[in-house]
């Protein structure tokens, strides 16, 4: 990482983007994203079909909370109960959320013997006599019983470190039922790499059981390329015991779980942390921010909205922020933006997320050009300003990669 700043690719002006790119060699295809057309997904929200008759898409303690109405200028129709949260009480409450302890749904014990040496279905075999169309990072799928149980890697709650250190994820499908899926609060690598094993039971009364290796990535080991990787801890035979209660728990029903709402640094007591009409689960930026005001500001929410959401789809984003926090609406596409102090501590308590830079420029009143960077790959793109005052993507993609 140092060596990758140094380089200076993320040089940036006014805002610093840092995103969310896909891992090398772990992109997420198209076909796993969902396009969604109401703002941010909720954290309960899955994309697969299922051939079971499964209802999709629900928390399964909560009812996600009903998408806000919102005009093209930007303002909720329905009044905020408590109003807006001031920028300070954001701020402190962001940081205090990130210095708590990461909840820990998930206890390490050593894999009984009788359930090692197991041959899992692995690779096309996958999910074989299963009618289920899997996610195309699942690493694990299996019926028990009248369930089907599925553990893919996400970007949605996680954003990448160029690694492919993805957050976990749990689907399940069961007739009748509503769709379930959850993180699993734990990243690849961050310490564990679950390994599918047909002889362990996954489901185990009101636990989920996995059989895991410990492969724990040592941050300062991190450069780009990613070469000479080094493990902090290393260990094969072991098992992740997890509370289905603790895992599921939405604590203000607003369609997130509380572990996602710690990696999203939202309130996981209040429904609507940054107190702008929009639950957490639907908000695009639910960390505050105001309506962009600058023509800088507009450019950036428009091209965080048409290109990176389309670019980096079902991924995280965050932004660092050294002036106001914006206010982007978008569906599909959930930005949090940290001023420098919260990147920080969220990288402290995270571990390494790469950045992206967008750099505007203007040549002319009526003409902005954009440099993207989304860390290992960027974009120029250019917009015009049109008679009216609105921007708008005239074009782009010309890319470079390292
Ligand atoms: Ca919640
Ligand atoms: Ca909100």
């Amino acid at each position: 990482m140092r060596r990758w700043m140094e380089a200076g690719l993320l040089a940036s002006v006014g805002l610093l983007a840092c995103a969310c790119g896909p891992g090398a060699g772990t992109v997420i295809p198209a076909s796993e994203v969902p396009v969604t057309t109401g703002g941010a997904q909720p954290e309960g929200a899955s994309e697969a079909t299922n051939g079971l008759g499964a209802t999709p898409a629900q928390a399964v303690d909560s009812t996600p909370p009903a998408q806000p109405t919102r005009t093209d200028s930007g303002a909720a129709q329905s009044a905020p109960p408590g109003g807006h949260t001031s920028e300070s009480a954001l701020h402190a409450g962001i940081l205090a959320r990130l210095s708590e302890d990461a909840p820990s749904p998930c206890e390490e014990s050593a894999l009984p013997a009788r359930y090692r040496g197991s041959s899992p279905s692995t690779g096309a075999n996958l999910g074989r006599g299963l009618a289920l169309a899997l996610p195309a990072s699942s690493v694990l799928a299996r019926r028990e019983g009248d369930r089907i149980v599925v553990v893919y890697r996400s970007y949605r709650l996680d954003p990448s470190s160029e690694l492919g250190d993805a957050g976990y994820r749990v689907r399940i499908v069961e007739q009748g039922q509503p769709e379930r899926d959850f993180s699993l609060g734990t990243q690849e690598l961050r310490p564990w790499v679950i390994v599918p094993n047909e002889r362990l039971p996954i489901f185990d009364g009101e636990f989920l059981q996995f059989a895991a290796d410990v492969r724990e990535l040592d941050d300062d080991s991190i450069s780009f390329p990613p070469v000479g990787l080094r493990a902090l801890r290393e260990a094969t035979g072991r098992m992740l015991r997890c509370s289905l209660a603790a895992l599921e728990r939405d604590t203000d029903g607003d369609g997130l779980t509380d572990l996602a709402e710690a990696r999203l640094a939202t309130d996981p007591q209040r429904a609507d942390t940054d107190g702008d009409g929009a639950a957490d689960g639907v908000d695009s930026t639910p960390l505050g921010g105001t309506l962009p005001a600058t023509e800088e500001q507009r450019v950036i929410a428009l091209v965080l909205s048409e290109v990176v959401v389309r670019d980096v789809p079902d991924q995280l984003v965050l932004l660092e922020v050294e002036g106001k926090r914006i206010d982007v609406r978008a569906p599909g596409l959930r930005v949090l933006e940290l001023t420098s102090d919260e990147l920080a501590a969220y990288r402290a308590r995270f571990g390494f997320r790469v950045s992206i830079s967008l750099d505007v420029r203007f040549p002319s009143p009526t003409e902005a050009t954009v440099a993207l960077s989304f860390g290992w790959r960027g974009e120029e793109w250019t917009l015009r300003r049109s008679p009216d005052g609105s921007w708008r993507v005239e074009g782009g993609g010309m890319s470079w990669i390292t």
